[in-house]
């Protein structure tokens, strides 16, 4: 069961293709072009970028979820003719721009995904934290089938995910993973039954929004450039994102909390 959104106000009321609504500190983004599949054309891109540079700062954590029968169906193909050379790599590094604020911005974000997640829609989900499948979920990449190559950063982050040959794989054969087969890799981290991605989407956002943010901040920035760097500069990374995180007050308070027996304990799932 969703807690109620309510509509969002603001710039982020102006972006067209997307419906922004919020809760307390969780604002859900969702693809709202259902006629196209949610199908990814230039004005979809920068909306995605327009939110997450202009994200209210009380906002802790985010979901992106897609209206109608599936999550993304990739790039707009039909914006793609007659691209010229340079405005080719301008509009793969639009996309890097709008990716990286997702990846690399203030709160962590949530994939909901059902349905279609191909080609752009793929590279878009491996931008966010968390993906959540539910069991209609199907992951392609058709770009070799189009003539055409990954270009909106799916190259750098999808192999971290699930491997270089699996997306060789993916690319030259058309091969499609259904849902268990992408937890099974890498591609998300929960699959739940039909219609059920949101409401999980939602409810992890919610306990990640109660993390402190310098937390979520080293998770979200640390955590992938140690895991770019050699072992030694990655360990030293780590001391210093250490040492910095447990400075805050908010850390300070936290572990006093525990040591009063105020705090919750670990506890087994199930
Ligand atoms: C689109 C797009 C699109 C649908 N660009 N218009 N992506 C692809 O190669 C995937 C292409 N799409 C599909 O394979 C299918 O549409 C789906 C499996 C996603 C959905 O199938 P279905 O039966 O539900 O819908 P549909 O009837 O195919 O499409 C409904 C409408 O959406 C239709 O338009 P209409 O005017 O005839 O109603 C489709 O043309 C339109 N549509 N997908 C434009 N992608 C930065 S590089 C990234 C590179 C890539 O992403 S390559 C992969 C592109």
């Amino acid at each position: 069961m969703q807690p109620t959104f309510t509509p969002a106000t603001g710039v982020l009321a102006q972006q067209s293709l997307l419906d922004i609504s919020r809760h307390e500190t969780l604002l859900h983004i969702r693809l709202n072009r259902p006629a196209k599949r949610n199908a990814l054309s230039d004005t979809l891109i920068q909306q995605l970028h327009t939110v997450f540079i202009q994200l209210p700062d009380d906002i802790r954590a985010a979901v992106i979820s897609g209206e109608g029968s599936h999550f993304c169906a990739g790039l707009d193909l039909s914006e793609l003719v007659e691209r010229d050379i340079h405005s080719g790599v301008l509009h793969s590094r639009m996309w890097h721009a709008a990716f990286d604020a997702i990846q690399f911005g203030r709160v962590p974000v949530v994939a909901a995904l059902h349905g279609a997640v191909v080609g752009g829609g793929l590279e878009l989900a491996s931008a966010c934290h968390i993906r959540v499948a539910d069991a209609t979920t199907y992951y392609g990449l058709p770009e070799g089938q189009r003539g055409i190559f990954v270009g909106g950063g799916g190259s750098a982050r999808i192999p971290r995910l699930m491997g270089v040959a699996r997306m060789t794989d993916l690319m030259m054969t058309g091969r499609v993973y259904d849902a268990q087969e992408g937890l099974a890799v890498g591609l998300s981290q929960y699959v739940v039954d039909a219609g059920q991605a949101l409401d999980k989407a939602v409810a992890l956002a919610g306990r990640i929004a109660q993390n402190a943010p310098m937390s979520n901040f080293a998770v979200m920035h640390a955590l992938p450039r140690i895991a770019d760097q050699s072992q030694s500069e990655g360990l030293f990374t780590e001391s210093l994102m250490a040492a910095v995180a447990e400075s805050t007050p908010e850390a300070q308070s936290r572990l006093r909390a525990f040591l009063e027996g105020r705090a919750g304990k670990v506890v087994k799932a199930g």
